[in-house]
């Protein structure tokens, strides 16, 4: 018999619970909207559930990388150390999902695989992978940034004859490296903090770089009770600088104007002073504030972290190739733990495979066009389909059928309003789109943002009897050329990375992060809301 499928009916359907859908989830709740989050994986927590690869740690500072949304979560979590690892991030989230009571709505191992928008209804129509179908008046994305790994099409991978992994899907179960020849090939923030972390363990350590990073000391430390005390009792200080912040972070200090005003002693005092403390923030915030706009500022910077690299790594032409080249800054600036120092050891060696590509994956290992490097295991740190690869691995489709994907591939540029919604696609939210300050700021602050500008309009809709709101191709148009000119006017865009697509063979290239700064972008968010949603079609 022909059984009809039941479909259930919510006022929102959210994908992923990382950071974004367990806050989503909470707001929508609280505001009284019949909501279900739905995570592929086994378990809450994003990408922090899947990173679990030896070294994984975040490198902003701890209490900044928190939620600020409840005064009694800030200050009844501790947290160990300033940079957290991986599993103490998790278990914060696993915290805050139980702490809120919200894992009653979310429904784990379940892959939103399509999501299509009907004109009839204007509600969404969505499926999962296990045959449910879901209507839903709201479709809200918190898929995150980084969150679809980029596997390179390497001929010959299923012929390895050893294990390989990806650093962002990495095995619950242990993985054994103990004694094994291991090959990790990328040289990202996750290759960086791979590499140091692996070497004592391994019999050898064979590291394929692209490109050469520069890399500054975190200088990681447990948290001195009396620092996270008072940052507790002005917790409202905090979380209003954080908010207003350009980055997102509650900071006090001011970079300097510029790094060509003062001499080149002066210059080094500042620079020695920021690697001496640690962390990329000393850097950024610190010493210039033209580190990112000038390319001679750049360079002072750039010099000072080579001629580091050089003092740092023994053997010349090991250092020599470890030396970067490009715009300090115009890739996703890196710190690490003994990084440089772990080439001194005699079980690691590098290869340079932008001299000398890879050919293919053979039964034993690597081979590159100077040879064969035998291997027991590859990890692959060769990062993410950034920005929009999540979005596309879901069949999104809005009015007449269009898919986000022939939307902002077909046309000549991803467009989106403030990154949060765009045209064609009505009532879907996007927490980080494309066109947000998402991953060029401390993306909880980033997050907690989107989150309640998206709950504050559907309460709107809802109190106002709008059944449809849509972004206007205009205010779209307006707000995607202002984003690009912003961004062009800095180096960011003049540099091969994931922030332009570049790392992900065929990818158009298209810098997708709203670099005007947090605080200015929540005052516009605000400003947008505060006219009755100027630049979107209500009706
Ligand atoms: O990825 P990446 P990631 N052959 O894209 C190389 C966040 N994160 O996972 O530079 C050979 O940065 C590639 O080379 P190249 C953070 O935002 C946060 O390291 O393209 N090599 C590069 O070396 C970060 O930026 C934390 O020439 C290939 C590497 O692989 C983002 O995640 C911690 C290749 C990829 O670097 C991504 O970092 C860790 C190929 N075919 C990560 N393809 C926190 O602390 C790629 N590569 C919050």
């Amino acid at each position: 018999m022909n059984q009809k499928k039941e479909v259930v009916h919510l006022d929102a359907v959210v994908v992923g619970a990382g950071f974004s859908g367990l806050y989503m989830l909470y707001r929508l709740r609280e505001a009284g909207f019949s909501t279900r989050v739905f995570e592929a994986a086994d378990g809450v927590g994003g990408v922090w559930h899947k990173n679990r690869y030896p070294g994984a740690r975040c490198d902003n500072e701890s209490i900044d990388y928190s939620f600020t949304f409840s005064e009694e979560l800030f200050k009844e979590w501790n947290w160990s150390e300033k940079f957290s690892k991986q599993s103490e991030i998790l278990e914060y989230l696993n915290y805050v999902a139980d702490k809120f009571d919200l894992r009653r709505d979310i429904q784990l191992n379940t892959r939103i695989i399509s999501a299509h928008y009907n004109e009839e209804d204007n509600r969404w129509t969505i499926q999962t992978n296990e045959g449910s179908t879901l209507s839903a008046k709201y479709f809200i994305s918190g898929v995150g940034c980084l969150s679809t790994a980029n596997v390179p099409k390497f001929k010959g991978l299923d012929r390895f004859e050893g294990k390989w992994y990806h650093t962002g899907n990495w095995p619950k179960e242990q993985v054994s490296l103990k004694g094994k020849r291991v090959g990790v090939i990328g040289t990202g923030s996750t290759g960086i903090q791979v590499i140091p972390a692996i070497a004592p363990e391994v019999d050898h350590l064979t590291v394929f770089q692209r490109t050469a990073q520069y890399s500054v000391p975190s200088r990681n430390h447990a948290y001195d009770p009396e620092y996270v005390r008072q940052v507790k009792d002005n917790f409202n200080e905090f979380k209003r600088k954080r908010r207003y912040s350009f980055g997102g972070f509650p900071n006090d200090i001011e970079a300097r104007p510029s790094a060509l005003e003062d001499t080149p002693e002066e210059r080094d005092h500042l620079y020695e002073a920021a690697w001496q403390k640690g962390g990329v923030s000393s850097f950024f915030l610190e010493t210039y504030q033209d580190l990112t706009a000038n390319e001679d500022a750049n360079e002072t910077l750039s010099v000072f972290i080579r001629n580091k690299i050089k003092n740092i790594v023994h053997d010349p032409e090991t250092a020599e190739k470890l030396s970067p080249t490009y715009y300090y800054g115009t890739k996703r600036p890196i710190q690490d733990t003994n990084y440089y120092e772990t080439y001194n050891r005699d079980n690691v060696s590098l290869v340079d495979v932008k001299a000398n590509p890879i050919m293919e994956i053979t039964p034993k290992g690597i081979r590159t066009t100077d040879g064969e490097y035998e291997l027991d295991i590859i990890i692959f740190a060769t990062g993410y389909d950034a920005m929009t690869g999540s979005l596309f691995k879901i069949d999104i489709r809005g009015k007449d059928n269009v898919t986000l994907k022939e939307k902002w591939e077909n046309g000549e540029q991803t467009k989106t309003y403030l990154g949060i919604a765009t045209s064609g696609f009505p009532n879907m939210f996007m927490i980080t789109g494309p066109e947000s300050p998402s991953v060029l700021s401390n993306v909880p602050t980033s997050i907690e943002q989107h989150v309640e500008w998206i709950t504050d309009c559907i309460e709107y809709l809802r109190d106002n009897d709008i059944e449809i709101l849509e972004a206007k191709e205009d205010a779209e148009e307006a707000w995607s050329k202002h984003c690009r000119e912003v961004a062009e006017a800095t180096l960011f865009t003049k540099t091969d990375s994931w922030y332009t697509g570049a790392n992900v063979p065929g990818k158009p290239r298209r810098f997708l992060i709203y670099l005007g700064g947090v605080g200015p972008y929540r005052e516009k968010c605000s400003e947008i809301a505060f006219k009755g949603y100027e630049g979107f079609s209500l009706q």
